[in-house]
């Protein structure tokens, strides 16, 4: 029998009674689904989206009415990407979210595999506590909390306090590498001053016997506004980039790596006037507009951001940025897990 003219001649119903019988020995036939699998390029299920902060407020503080920190545990309202509902993803890797602490709450302690980062957004007065040291939240703090480091938040102060978290939750969750541990007590034991990390760490001198390996996460946990705009300020002497502006990213002074190996951190100051060149690349990227006011224009979409409004540009979207005041951007991207595995790529237009 000739077996290529039989296949040729096959019947759409013949194939999908086949497909139906190897269904049961669950098997599946990859003709069907090659191009999806290896795409040309990437076609992120994500889409672009933004979330304007003074929309969102409200609903945020009203969580305060629902539920206890401590009930709670975390109070979070979770930024869904909306072509990802019901996952808990902003983008396929990464995990967003706006955390509320009232005045007099706490946020018991806790650690667990997935890493996480925060950017202050909105009053002042918080704490967070990492590994035995706590640091005031003040807007616009980079603040991180590595794997398995015991973490605890506060509210001392008399203001609601808002920040984002980032995690990289979906990127552990496709892993099976999630593993949580509650501490006995709420608080953790206060072990150093506050400043001590970013004292021995972060000031352009490590300890004399100080070695890490290349993929552990830096020591300074928090990397204050005031350092980063003061250094965005003085790029302004020199030219902007045509594709960024003026764009640093944080790293772990002892490595010149990422704060923490899954997610990368950036900021970046984007002169008023001046519009980005197009520009994608395959990290999805979560933005924030710390200060002043752009356009996103994201494949073809607009998003007006103003302070605080949050912005996803999934993987390979084409990104440009007019600044219409003089604006700074923070993002963060699963950009290191990319770069680790020889993945990452950029194209500039
Ligand atoms: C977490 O530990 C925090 O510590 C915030 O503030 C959000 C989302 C999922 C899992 C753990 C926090 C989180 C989280």
């Amino acid at each position: 029998m000739n077996t290529t003219l039989s296949a040729n001649v096959a019947t759409s119903q013949q194939r999908k009674s086949y497909y139906d019988r190897i269904a049961e020995e669950s098997m599946t036939p990859l003709w069907e689904v090659l191009g999806a699998l290896v795409p040309q390029q990437p076609r992120s299920p994500a889409v672009a989206h933004a979330w304007s902060y003074a929309q969102v407020r409200a609903k945020v503080l009203e969580a305060g009415s629902l539920i206890s920190a401590a009930e709670a545990e975390r109070r979070v309202l979770i930024l869904e990407n909306p072509a990802l509902r019901g996952q808990s993803s902003i983008t396929q890797a990464l995990y967003a979210g706006l955390q509320l602490i009232l005045p007099g709450e706490v946020a018991p302690a806790h650690r667990h595999t997935q890493s996480a980062l925060r950017l202050v957004l909105d009053g002042a007065g918080a704490y967070t506590a990492v590994d035995g040291e706590r640091t005031t939240m003040r807007r616009g703090d980079f603040i991180i909390t590595p794997a398995w480091t015991w973490h605890d938040h506060g509210n001392p102060g008399n203001e609601p306090v808002v920040w984002l978290d980032g995690l990289d939750i979906p990127i552990v969750r496709f892993l099976d590498a999630g593993f949580a541990e509650k501490s006995d007590s709420e608080y953790q034991a206060v072990t150093r001053p506050e400043g001590d990390a970013l004292a021995r760490y972060g000031s352009n001198m490590l300890p004399v016997d100080f070695q890490q390996q290349p993929s552990d996460p830096t020591k300074v946990f928090v990397y204050p506004w005031e350092r980063t705009l003061s250094t965005l300020h003085a790029l302004k002497a020199g030219s902007p980039d045509p594709h960024f502006g003026h764009k640093q990213r944080y790293v772990n002074p002892a490595t010149g790596r990422s704060p923490m190996p899954t997610m990368a951190a950036f900021a970046q100051l984007i002169p008023a006037g001046f519009e980005t060149q197009p520009y994608r690349c395959t990290d999805g990227t979560v933005y924030v507009c710390l200060s002043g006011s752009a356009e996103a224009h994201i494949e073809g979409q607009t998003f007006r951001l103003e302070e605080n409004d949050v912005l996803v540009v999934p993987s390979w979207h084409s990104q440009q940025f007019c600044a219409l005041t003089e604006a700074v951007l923070f993002s963060y991207s699963d950009r290191p897990v990319q770069q680790a595995l020889g993945l990452w790529r950029e194209q500039r237009s």
